[in-house]
């Protein structure tokens, strides 16, 4: 069976979320961040990030990365391309032309949002009050705003940016969107930015996710 290492609270959330649109069964196999552990390197420590265990799955020391029979894959982003594309479906590319536009969605997610978006969300919410700063969080919403503009146009025509409908490229892209959503400024000038990520956090297999998220210790 496939396993995913990674929690919930994690990268990972955005490919259980894909996995079970998919409805293909995994393992999760739990491995944390070493920076959530007071002594990741403790012989009682659980396995994290800096677990040799770990290294010799992911040298990079990083979450998520899967195992799918003997094909050892990183980066969250191309993992849900990868299982997208295997597993087939309306989530899938029907055309090359399809796979173009998805994987430049996706990387585009990846360059130009997901660099401010992680700020956002550390500088207003993630990091202890004490290690904010106001004018990080401030400086990626001002870099983000283009961003913003271009895929409120984008999803103009039919609500989604591949296809008309419902892919893997709007997970990839949500996911990384959701990062900012306490900028909510970002998502007053853009609606249907605000209204497709809505539309994309209320399907079944979001929720899910983000039950078992909730559940997880923080
Ligand atoms: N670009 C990578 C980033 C992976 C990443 O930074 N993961 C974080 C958790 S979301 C992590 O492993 N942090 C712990 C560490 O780096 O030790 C991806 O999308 O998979």
């Amino acid at each position: 069976m496939l396993k995913l290492y990674g929690v919930y609270r994690s990268r990972a959330s955005r490919n259980i979320w894909l996995l079970d649109e998919l409805g293909v069964p995994f393992e999760l196999v739990p491995v944390v961040q070493a920076n959530r552990l007071a002594n990741p390197g403790a012989p009682d420590a659980p396995l994290n990030s800096r677990s040799p265990a770990f290294l010799k799955v992911n040298p990079n020391g990083h979450i998520p990365s899967i195992d799918d029979d003997g094909l050892i894959l990183h980066e969250s982003l191309a993992i849900n391309l990868y299982l997208a594309r295997k597993h087939g479906g309306p989530l899938a590319p029907a055309s090359m032309a399809e796979e173009g536009l998805m994987t430049s969605w996706t990387l585009w997610a990846a360059t130009e949002v997901e660099p401010h978006s992680i700020q956002v969300l550390y500088h207003m919410v993630a990091k202890p009050e004490a290690e904010r700063d106001a004018a990080v969080a401030k400086a990626a919403i001002e870099a983000l705003r283009a961003p913003f503009a271009v895929l409120d146009a984008a999803l103009a025509e039919t609500g989604h940016v591949v296809g008309g409908r419902f892919t893997v490229a709007d997970i990839n892209l949500a996911e990384v969107v959701r990062y900012a959503v306490p900028a909510k400024e970002l998502f007053e000038a853009a609606p249907r930015v605000k209204a497709w990520l809505a539309a994309c956090q209320s399907r079944p297999a979001y929720v899910a996710m983000m039950k078992k998220r909730d559940a997880e210790p923080a």
